[in-house]
Protein backbone atom coordinates (compact mmCIF):
# COMPACT_ATOMS: atom_id res chain seq x y z
CA UNK A 1 0.00 0.00 0.00
CA UNK A 2 1.41 3.13 -0.70
CA UNK A 3 1.84 5.43 2.31
CA UNK A 4 -0.87 8.24 1.31
CA UNK A 5 -3.52 5.68 1.46
CA UNK A 6 -1.54 4.28 4.82
CA UNK A 7 -2.18 7.97 6.01
CA UNK A 8 -5.85 7.53 4.90
CA UNK A 9 -6.53 4.72 7.18
CA UNK A 10 -5.15 6.19 9.82
CA UNK A 11 -7.28 9.35 9.65
CA UNK A 12 -10.45 7.64 9.23
CA UNK A 13 -9.29 4.99 12.30
CA UNK A 14 -8.56 8.36 14.43
CA UNK A 15 -11.86 10.04 13.12
CA UNK A 16 -9.46 13.01 11.66
CA UNK A 17 -11.99 12.06 8.73
CA UNK A 18 -15.41 11.19 10.19
CA UNK A 19 -19.09 10.65 9.22
CA UNK A 20 -20.04 7.65 6.83
CA UNK A 21 -20.29 9.43 3.64
CA UNK A 22 -16.96 11.53 4.13
CA UNK A 23 -15.40 8.18 5.07
CA UNK A 24 -16.95 6.31 1.68
CA UNK A 25 -15.54 8.93 -0.40
CA UNK A 26 -12.64 9.24 0.93
CA UNK A 27 -11.83 5.23 0.86
CA UNK A 28 -12.93 5.48 -2.52
CA UNK A 29 -10.49 8.39 -3.47
CA UNK A 30 -7.70 5.99 -1.54
CA UNK A 31 -8.45 3.28 -3.47
CA UNK A 32 -8.03 4.88 -6.97
CA UNK A 33 -5.12 6.97 -5.78
CA UNK A 34 -3.44 3.56 -5.01
CA UNK A 35 -4.80 2.61 -8.61
CA UNK A 36 -2.84 5.02 -9.91
CA UNK A 37 0.17 4.81 -8.36
CA UNK A 38 0.58 0.85 -9.24
CA UNK A 39 3.65 -0.03 -10.61
CA UNK A 40 1.61 -3.83 -11.59
CA UNK A 41 2.27 -4.91 -15.15
CA UNK A 42 -0.84 -7.29 -15.56
CA UNK A 43 -4.35 -6.24 -14.49
CA UNK A 44 -4.77 -9.51 -12.52
CA UNK A 45 -2.02 -7.95 -10.38
CA UNK A 46 -3.43 -4.69 -9.92
CA UNK A 47 -6.75 -6.11 -9.33
CA UNK A 48 -5.48 -8.51 -6.08
CA UNK A 49 -3.30 -5.70 -4.78
CA UNK A 50 -6.63 -3.53 -4.81
CA UNK A 51 -8.36 -6.28 -2.88
CA UNK A 52 -5.68 -6.16 -0.50
CA UNK A 53 -6.21 -2.23 -0.02
CA UNK A 54 -9.81 -2.37 0.14
CA UNK A 55 -9.83 -4.98 3.01
CA UNK A 56 -7.33 -2.45 4.98
CA UNK A 57 -10.00 0.71 3.89
CA UNK A 58 -13.15 -1.52 4.91
CA UNK A 59 -11.55 -2.96 8.20
CA UNK A 60 -10.72 0.72 9.05
CA UNK A 61 -14.27 1.67 10.46
CA UNK A 62 -16.45 -1.88 11.47
CA UNK A 63 -19.90 -0.44 11.35
CA UNK A 64 -19.66 1.63 8.24
CA UNK A 65 -21.57 -0.65 5.34
CA UNK A 66 -21.35 2.45 3.03
CA UNK A 67 -17.40 2.47 3.30
CA UNK A 68 -18.11 -1.16 2.22
CA UNK A 69 -20.70 -0.63 -0.58
CA UNK A 70 -18.49 2.00 -2.08
CA UNK A 71 -15.72 -0.10 -2.54
CA UNK A 72 -17.92 -2.99 -3.65
CA UNK A 73 -19.15 -0.35 -6.38
CA UNK A 74 -15.59 0.00 -7.91
CA UNK A 75 -15.08 -3.42 -8.26
CA UNK A 76 -18.16 -4.04 -9.89
CA UNK A 77 -17.11 -1.45 -12.43
CA UNK A 78 -13.87 -3.49 -12.93
CA UNK A 79 -15.52 -6.55 -13.71
CA UNK A 80 -18.28 -5.13 -15.69
CA UNK A 81 -15.59 -3.10 -17.62
CA UNK A 82 -13.32 -5.38 -17.91
CA UNK A 83 -10.19 -3.84 -18.63
CA UNK A 84 -7.57 -4.98 -20.99
CA UNK A 85 -4.65 -3.24 -19.76
CA UNK A 86 -3.19 -1.50 -16.87
CA UNK A 87 -3.76 1.85 -18.36
CA UNK A 88 -7.28 1.17 -19.49
CA UNK A 89 -7.87 -0.13 -15.46
CA UNK A 90 -6.16 3.29 -14.07
CA UNK A 91 -8.93 5.16 -16.77
CA UNK A 92 -11.71 3.24 -15.17
CA UNK A 93 -10.59 4.06 -11.76
CA UNK A 94 -10.13 7.33 -12.43
CA UNK A 95 -13.47 7.55 -13.98
CA UNK A 96 -16.01 5.87 -11.55
CA UNK A 97 -14.22 7.86 -8.83
CA UNK A 98 -16.14 11.05 -10.28
CA UNK A 99 -19.08 9.47 -11.10
CA UNK A 100 -19.95 7.91 -7.59
CA UNK A 101 -18.86 11.12 -6.28
CA UNK A 102 -21.13 13.06 -8.43
CA UNK A 103 -23.86 10.52 -7.66
CA UNK A 104 -23.29 11.30 -3.90
CA UNK A 105 -23.40 14.72 -4.29
CA UNK A 106 -26.52 14.64 -6.20
CA UNK A 107 -28.33 12.17 -3.41
CA UNK A 108 -27.58 14.29 -0.80
CA UNK A 109 -28.90 17.71 -3.11
CA UNK A 110 -32.13 15.29 -2.74
CA UNK A 111 -32.07 14.34 0.96
CA UNK A 112 -31.47 17.85 1.58
CA UNK A 113 -34.52 18.93 -0.66
CA UNK A 114 -37.07 16.56 0.91
CA UNK A 115 -35.70 16.43 4.42
CA UNK A 116 -36.16 20.61 4.52
CA UNK A 117 -40.06 20.18 3.32
CA UNK A 118 -40.50 17.98 6.25
CA UNK A 119 -39.73 20.50 8.68
CA UNK A 120 -42.08 23.53 9.98
CA UNK A 121 -41.09 26.40 9.36
CA UNK A 122 -40.39 28.23 13.22
CA UNK A 123 -40.13 24.90 14.36
CA UNK A 124 -37.14 22.94 16.54
CA UNK A 125 -35.06 19.84 16.04
CA UNK A 126 -33.14 18.51 17.99
CA UNK A 127 -30.38 16.54 16.48
CA UNK A 128 -27.63 14.57 17.64
CA UNK A 129 -23.16 13.84 16.74
CA UNK A 130 -22.31 14.94 13.54
CA UNK A 131 -24.07 14.25 10.43
CA UNK A 132 -22.82 15.75 6.80
CA UNK A 133 -26.45 14.32 5.56
CA UNK A 134 -28.24 16.37 8.34
CA UNK A 135 -26.47 19.56 8.29
CA UNK A 136 -27.03 20.02 4.88
CA UNK A 137 -30.64 19.18 5.42
CA UNK A 138 -30.57 21.83 7.87
CA UNK A 139 -28.72 24.28 6.07
CA UNK A 140 -31.42 23.70 2.85
CA UNK A 141 -34.34 25.10 5.23
CA UNK A 142 -31.69 28.17 6.00
CA UNK A 143 -31.98 28.62 2.25
CA UNK A 144 -35.85 28.50 2.40
CA UNK A 145 -36.08 30.47 4.99
CA UNK A 146 -37.73 28.72 7.07
CA UNK A 147 -36.17 30.06 10.73
CA UNK A 148 -35.57 26.57 12.58
CA UNK A 149 -33.82 26.59 15.78
CA UNK A 150 -31.81 23.50 16.66
CA UNK A 151 -30.52 21.84 20.02
CA UNK A 152 -27.25 19.70 19.14
CA UNK A 153 -25.75 16.97 21.79
CA UNK A 154 -22.15 17.53 22.29
CA UNK A 155 -21.83 13.69 21.53
CA UNK A 156 -19.54 12.16 23.91
CA UNK A 157 -16.49 11.21 23.74
CA UNK A 158 -15.62 12.75 20.57
CA UNK A 159 -17.75 15.64 20.95
CA UNK A 160 -18.94 15.62 16.92
CA UNK A 161 -21.82 18.10 17.97
CA UNK A 162 -19.35 20.60 18.34
CA UNK A 163 -18.83 19.88 14.44
CA UNK A 164 -22.56 20.26 13.76
CA UNK A 165 -22.90 23.62 16.01
CA UNK A 166 -20.23 25.31 14.41
CA UNK A 167 -21.41 24.40 10.73
CA UNK A 168 -25.11 25.42 11.21
CA UNK A 169 -24.35 28.39 13.40
CA UNK A 170 -21.76 29.63 10.29
CA UNK A 171 -24.98 28.87 7.62
CA UNK A 172 -27.22 31.39 10.04
CA UNK A 173 -29.37 28.89 11.93
CA UNK A 174 -30.44 29.39 15.60
CA UNK A 175 -28.21 26.50 17.66
CA UNK A 176 -28.52 25.01 21.55
CA UNK A 177 -25.79 22.94 22.85
CA UNK A 178 -26.43 20.38 25.24
CA UNK A 179 -24.84 17.59 27.51
CA UNK A 180 -26.23 14.31 26.12
CA UNK A 181 -28.18 13.03 29.17
CA UNK A 182 -30.22 16.87 28.35
CA UNK A 183 -31.41 15.40 25.10
CA UNK A 184 -34.77 14.06 27.80
CA UNK A 185 -35.56 16.91 28.90
CA UNK A 186 -34.86 19.10 25.94
CA UNK A 187 -37.66 17.49 24.08
CA UNK A 188 -40.74 18.74 26.39
CA UNK A 189 -38.85 21.99 27.51
CA UNK A 190 -38.09 23.19 24.20
CA UNK A 191 -40.94 21.85 22.44
CA UNK A 192 -38.50 19.94 19.86
CA UNK A 193 -41.21 19.23 16.74
CA UNK A 194 -38.45 17.03 15.00
CA UNK A 195 -35.73 14.06 15.87
CA UNK A 196 -33.48 14.34 13.10
CA UNK A 197 -29.94 11.92 13.06
CA UNK A 198 -27.79 10.53 10.45
CA UNK A 199 -27.33 7.40 10.03
CA UNK A 200 -23.93 4.59 10.08
CA UNK A 201 -25.80 1.33 8.88
CA UNK A 202 -29.49 0.41 7.97
CA UNK A 203 -30.61 -3.13 8.15
CA UNK A 204 -32.92 -5.33 6.52
CA UNK A 205 -35.57 -4.72 9.24
CA UNK A 206 -34.98 -1.36 8.90
CA UNK A 207 -33.61 -1.21 12.55
CA UNK A 208 -30.71 1.89 12.40
CA UNK A 209 -27.21 1.69 13.74
CA UNK A 210 -26.18 5.44 14.71
CA UNK A 211 -24.29 6.88 17.05
CA UNK A 212 -23.97 5.92 20.67
CA UNK A 213 -27.25 7.81 22.57
CA UNK A 214 -29.03 7.93 19.39
CA UNK A 215 -31.39 4.60 21.00
CA UNK A 216 -32.30 6.68 23.74
CA UNK A 217 -32.86 9.75 22.14
CA UNK A 218 -35.22 7.78 19.71
CA UNK A 219 -37.04 6.38 23.01
CA UNK A 220 -37.38 9.57 24.27
CA UNK A 221 -39.34 11.06 21.63
CA UNK A 222 -41.39 7.73 21.30
CA UNK A 223 -42.24 8.30 24.50
CA UNK A 224 -43.35 11.99 23.88
CA UNK A 225 -44.65 11.46 20.72
CA UNK A 226 -42.51 13.75 18.77
CA UNK A 227 -41.16 12.53 15.23
CA UNK A 228 -38.20 10.76 14.71
CA UNK A 229 -36.32 10.88 11.19
CA UNK A 230 -32.88 9.64 10.63
CA UNK A 231 -31.14 11.18 7.30
CA UNK A 232 -29.66 8.29 5.08
CA UNK A 233 -28.20 7.27 1.96
CA UNK A 234 -29.60 3.80 0.93
CA UNK A 235 -25.66 3.12 0.45
CA UNK A 236 -26.02 2.79 4.07
CA UNK A 237 -27.92 -0.23 4.09
CA UNK A 238 -26.02 -3.32 4.89
CA UNK A 239 -26.74 -6.17 2.64
CA UNK A 240 -25.41 -8.96 4.62
CA UNK A 241 -28.25 -8.25 6.84
CA UNK A 242 -30.57 -9.52 4.10
CA UNK A 243 -28.62 -13.17 5.49
CA UNK A 244 -29.39 -12.32 9.36
CA UNK A 245 -25.70 -11.27 9.75
CA UNK A 246 -25.85 -8.48 12.37
CA UNK A 247 -24.46 -5.40 12.00
CA UNK A 248 -21.25 -5.46 14.14
CA UNK A 249 -20.74 -2.08 16.65
CA UNK A 250 -17.30 -0.92 17.04
CA UNK A 251 -15.92 -0.56 20.34
CA UNK A 252 -13.50 2.15 20.36
CA UNK A 253 -10.07 3.20 22.85
CA UNK A 254 -11.22 3.39 26.76
CA UNK A 255 -8.83 6.44 26.59
CA UNK A 256 -11.33 8.62 24.53
CA UNK A 257 -13.86 7.97 27.66
CA UNK A 258 -11.55 8.53 30.73
CA UNK A 259 -7.48 7.40 31.41
CA UNK A 260 -8.51 4.52 33.50
CA UNK A 261 -5.16 4.31 35.21
CA UNK A 262 -6.14 7.35 37.23
CA UNK A 263 -8.35 4.66 39.35
CA UNK A 264 -6.62 1.40 39.54
CA UNK A 265 -9.20 -1.33 38.53
CA UNK A 266 -11.78 0.41 36.60
CA UNK A 267 -12.99 -0.61 33.63
CA UNK A 268 -14.15 1.53 30.49
CA UNK A 269 -15.87 0.40 27.40
CA UNK A 270 -16.20 3.03 24.32
CA UNK A 271 -19.16 1.41 21.91
CA UNK A 272 -19.14 3.74 19.19
CA UNK A 273 -22.82 2.75 18.16
CA UNK A 274 -26.10 1.67 19.60
CA UNK A 275 -29.21 0.31 17.24
CA UNK A 276 -32.73 1.97 17.32
CA UNK A 277 -35.73 -0.97 16.43
CA UNK A 278 -37.74 0.33 13.23
CA UNK A 279 -40.74 0.58 15.21
CA UNK A 280 -38.98 4.06 17.53
CA UNK A 281 -38.54 5.63 13.51
CA UNK A 282 -40.88 7.47 12.06
CA UNK A 283 -39.26 7.50 8.31
CA UNK A 284 -36.11 7.33 6.50
CA UNK A 285 -34.86 10.38 4.34
CA UNK A 286 -33.73 9.12 1.92
CA UNK A 287 -32.44 10.06 -2.03
CA UNK A 288 -35.78 8.43 -3.51
CA UNK A 289 -37.95 10.19 -0.63
CA UNK A 290 -39.22 9.64 2.66
CA UNK A 291 -40.35 6.26 3.91
CA UNK A 292 -40.96 4.16 6.46
CA UNK A 293 -38.54 1.76 7.96
CA UNK A 294 -40.18 -0.95 6.15
CA UNK A 295 -39.74 1.02 3.12
CA UNK A 296 -36.05 1.11 2.96
CA UNK A 297 -35.38 -2.59 1.11
CA UNK A 298 -37.81 -1.45 -1.66
CA UNK A 299 -35.99 1.24 -1.77
CA UNK A 300 -33.16 -0.45 -2.40
CA UNK A 301 -34.08 -2.88 -5.09
CA UNK A 302 -35.15 -0.16 -6.70
CA UNK A 303 -32.47 2.20 -6.72
CA UNK A 304 -29.87 -0.91 -7.53
CA UNK A 305 -32.53 -2.07 -9.86
CA UNK A 306 -32.55 -5.25 -8.85
CA UNK A 307 -36.21 -7.21 -8.68
CA UNK A 308 -37.30 -8.34 -5.17
CA UNK A 309 -37.33 -11.42 -5.04
CA UNK A 310 -40.18 -11.83 -2.42
CA UNK A 311 -41.90 -10.95 -5.73
CA UNK A 312 -41.99 -14.00 -7.34
CA UNK A 313 -42.92 -15.82 -4.33
CA UNK A 314 -46.34 -16.98 -4.35
P1 LIG B 1 -23.04 11.20 7.40
C1 LIG B 1 -21.31 9.59 12.22
O1 LIG B 1 -20.44 8.66 12.82
C2 LIG B 1 -22.62 9.72 13.00
O2 LIG B 1 -23.02 8.55 13.65
C3 LIG B 1 -23.54 10.12 11.87
O3 LIG B 1 -24.90 9.97 12.18
C4 LIG B 1 -23.07 9.19 10.77
O4 LIG B 1 -21.64 9.17 10.90
C5 LIG B 1 -23.48 9.53 9.38
O5 LIG B 1 -22.87 10.67 8.89
P2 LIG B 1 -18.89 9.02 13.19
O6 LIG B 1 -18.09 8.89 11.90
O7 LIG B 1 -22.82 10.06 6.48
O8 LIG B 1 -18.84 10.40 13.76
O9 LIG B 1 -24.42 11.76 7.27
O10 LIG B 1 -18.50 7.93 14.16
O11 LIG B 1 -21.96 12.25 7.33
Amino acid sequence: MIPEVEKICNDIRAMRIQGAREVAKTAFRALNMEAQATEAVHTQELLSDLLETADELASTRPTEPMLRNSLRYAFSQIKKNKPSDIIEFKEIMAHEEKVFLKNLDLSISAIAEYGAKEIRPGSTVLVHCHSHTVVAILRRTQELDKDVRVICTETRPRYQGRITARELVEAGLDVTMVVDSAARLMLEQEKVETVLVGADAVTSRGDLFNKIGTSMIALSAYETQIPFYSAAELYKFDPATLWGQMEKIEERDPAEVFNANEIPGLKIRNPAFDVTLAKYITAYITEMGIVPPQGVISMVYNKMGIENPMNNKR
